[in-house]
């Protein structure tokens, strides 16, 4: 029993359920700090369920995937496949056309079979972050039970008032973020005071689930384009542009314009350089997100020299170790 003015500990019965469904593969975040990830790389159908803790508001974001090669989009050699998505909190949350919904990988583009192309589209820093901003994404689309032909175990789980739910093209966007905040249900009352002195937010690096130290920039590509944007500081303006598919312009000798990567097994930064296309490069930041989840952000100021470089290399060095390289191109 709590002492009276004492801290009360949450207790099972604190606990809500929430089951998701993705045809074929799900990672849920909520306000922030991952919750649950399907266990099983593929399988035709299956549900994730797990317990949570609430606390209101709640962000809720998802990372589905559709089963597809991603370089051709394709499932089973030949075949164009079909996804979707559906969730509920035992608290009353449910998917809705409420929810935000983008694709981060479509293919095969035109649906071209004999020759599939695919798009991606880098997927934004801290997209699971209660505070991202989400409000250019569409809406989510609503699909009926019959059109995604949910199979299996999918019945014995309790989504009734939950819609399937995927942006508007179910067979091409096979790389989906949703987004949703659930406000506080009503005549909701929060019973418990103490929310435990664990931290688990470097919990990666800590217990060596990944394998530091050396620093990982990410890849849109099988090519090595590097995942991330470009920062520009014109005055007082900050412009954001995205480079994937064209290339960095450096513009006005007044701009100065920053290369945003993200990256991976990021260590304690105790030194942290890096070159871009062979010549040095101001490290303006190296460092965790907020909220962290493992994944590093490096701000490195482009060289003016660069001007009409082409395709240049990067490579960044934290403690004395290099990163894989990755490639932007400079006009
Ligand atoms: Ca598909
Ligand atoms: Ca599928």
């Amino acid at each position: 029993m709590a002492q009276p003015g004492g801290p009360v500990k949450a207790a099972f019965n604190n606990v809500i359920k929430l089951n998701a469904y993705a045809d074929n593969w799900c990672m849920v975040y909520l306000n922030g700090k991952l919750a649950g990830v399907d266990q099983i790389e593929f399988l035709p159908h299956n549900v994730l369920a797990i317990n949570v803790l609430p606390t209101y508001p709640m962000t809720i974001a998802v990372l589905a995937k559709d089963n597809a090669d991603p370089k051709t989009g394709l499932e089973y050699g030949t075949q164009i496949g079909d996804a979707g998505f559906i969730l509920k909190l035992s608290d009353g949350t449910v998917t809705s056309s409420a929810w935000k919904a983008k694709s981060f990988f479509t293919g095969p583009l035109n649906s071209s079979i004999a020759s599939p192309k695919v798009r991606y589209t880098p997927i934004p820093a801290n997209w699971f972050a209660p505070g991202f901003d989400d409000s250019t994404w569409e809406s989510a689309t609503e699909y009926t039970a019959s059109r995604v032909n949910p199979d299996g175990d999918y019945s014995s789980y309790d989504f009734s008032g939950a819609k399937f739910i995927w942006t508007s093209d179910l067979n091409l966007d096979n790389t989906v973020i949703f987004r949703y905040t659930a406000p506080k249900p009503a005549n909701y009352v929060k019973t418990w005071t103490a929310d435990g002195d664990i931290d688990i937010t470097n919990v990666v690096n800590e217990a060596r689930l990944a394998p530091p130290p050396a620093p990982a920039l990410f890849q849109v590509n099988s090519e090595g384009v590097a995942a991330g944007y470009v920062l520009r500081v014109r005055g007082a303006q900050q412009l954001v542009e995205q480079f994937a598919g064209s290339s960095i312009e450096l513009g006005p000798g007044t701009d100065q314009v920053y290369l945003v990567l993200y990256g991976g097994n990021l260590p304690a930064v105790i030194s942290a350089t890096a070159t871009i296309g062979g010549v040095a490069a101001e490290v303006a930041y190296a460092g965790a997100l907020t909220p962290a989840n493992g994944v590093a952000q490096f701000n490195l100021a482009i060289p003016r020299t660069l001007a009409g470089t082409g395709l240049a290399e990067v490579v960044v060095t934290v403690n004395g170790k290099n990163s894989n390289s990755v490639y932007v191109s400079i006009q």
